[in-house]
């Protein structure tokens, strides 16, 4: 693979020579080029911007010397037919992620075009693209200075893949990675007890299975903690996400709600169900208290689930309420995807998780029963209605030996 950096700023890429993309370079798996952008300028002050057309703050990249770097950088497809792939780092292109890395590593030429100050005059990017692959590109949602320490971490993210560098070994963990597509599971190493916290104790209980399943379990929690939108239970089996409720998504739920409670309450000889005689402003209000998750159907909100945490006797309990599913879809599984998700979502100190239903809603205590929930008849419940719990995930992170 070659790499070719265009940049203002060339001494950016002195790392390059070091770590390990110049462990690659030594091992002949890489030719690396860097170039500074004023060595294609004609002018005496060697100018590489200009005022914008059209007027606004800031400066562009003038499009000339851009034009001289690709028409000096840019090779014609080789005799595998590939094209030379040309990465513009801006904070308006398409997000990198670890699919993108792997991309990139199939490609046997790379030239980063790293832009500074407002951008680059958008006909160079235009004109990139009829002599090369265009990927414009971002780390995230922020902004850089410039593009330089961008096409850094692209080019660390992508030169670990290539094979033949680490002996392979990590793309394998790549993929076990991608496949999960959890975040990882918190790792510990010797002494077993160090400044009063513990490895968790499965780790050192030599019981495989135990230590999978308990990785899996972290893994998945703080997933769900960190990064819910990855979480396979937040996105139904056709792809629908489900999604934080916003404010304005009030007015939509309580219809929602008004239809699943009505009946609720005529399946159930009941008509005092307080859900029932709520107005637009008690379903803002409680919006406001309540992590709520909605799903969306052809712009139609379907189903709603609500949860948050209570303060209980012996810890804190993550309440959860509202599973609410469209009448035309209830039966579709759809309740017991949202079930799962909001205890995935529970914050990681709560100890149990509690939820209420109708004492005649057999067919909801039927799907909580399945889900691991257990009736309480020992715990007290608002008239006509029964109580269930059910112990949560432990996670045995940050057991200071004091608190056992
Ligand atoms: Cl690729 N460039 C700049 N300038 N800012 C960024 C970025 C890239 N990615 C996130 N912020």
């Amino acid at each position: 693979m070659r790499l070719d950096y265009v940049s203002i700023f060339p001494d950016f890429f002195a790392p390059l020579t070091l770590s390990l993309p110049g462990k690659a370079a030594e091992k002949g798996l890489l030719e690396v080029g860097v170039h500074d952008l004023r060595g294609w300028t004609h002018d005496r002050h060697h100018t590489v911007d200009d005022t914008p057309y059209g007027g606004g703050a800031g400066m562009v990249m003038k499009p000339e010397p851009w034009g001289d770097a690709l028409d000096a950088l840019v090779v014609p497809p080789t005799t595998t037919g590939q094209r030379t792939t040309v990465v513009f780092t801006t904070p308006s292109g398409e997000p990198f992620d670890q699919r993108l890395a792997e991309e990139l590593a199939t490609r046997e030429h790379l030239v980063f075009a790293c832009g500074r100050y407002e951008g680059i005059d958008q006909r160079v990017i235009d004109h990139a693209r009829t002599v090369a692959e265009v990927r414009e590109v971002s780390l995230g949602d922020y902004v850089l200075n410039g593009g330089e320490v961008a096409a850094l971490a692209i080019t660390e993210a992508v030169v670990r893949l290539l094979p033949g560098f680490m002996g392979n070994a990590a793309s394998l963990v790549e993929e076990s990675h991608a496949e999960s597509g959890l975040l990882e599971y918190p790792v510990y190493t010797k002494p077993p007890v160090w400044r009063g916290h513990e490895v968790p104790a499965v780790l050192r209980s030599g019981d495989h299975a135990k230590v999978a399943s308990w990785r899996r379990e972290q893994a998945v929690r703080r997933t769900a903690q960190r990064r819910p939108d990855l979480l396979t239970p937040s996105v139904l089996d056709d792809g629908t996400p489900i999604v934080r409720a916003t404010p304005g998504d009030a007015g939509e739920l309580l219809t929602l709600q008004r239809a699943c409670w009505v009946q609720e309450a005529l399946a159930n000889d009941m008509l005092d169900i307080p859900a029932l005689h709520e107005s637009l402003e008690d379903v803002r209000a409680w919006l406001g208290e309540w992590d709520t998750y909605v799903v969306r159907r052809a712009g139609r909100l379907v189903a709603a689930v609500r949860g948050r945490v209570e303060r209980g006797e012996h810890g804190d309990v993550w309440d959860i309420g509202r599973i609410m599913v469209a009448p035309d879809l209830q039966g579709s599984g759809l309740g017991r995807i949202l079930l799962e998700h909001i205890q995935a979502v529970a914050p990681a100190e709560v100890a149990s998780y509690v939820l209420f239903t109708g004492a005649a809603s057999v067919r909801n205590q039927r799907m909580y029963k399945k889900a691991g929930f257990r009736l309480r008849r020992d715990l007290p419940a608002p008239p006509g209605a029964v109580v269930l719990t059910k112990n949560a995930a432990r996670h045995g992170t940050d057991t200071r030996r004091g608190d056992l």
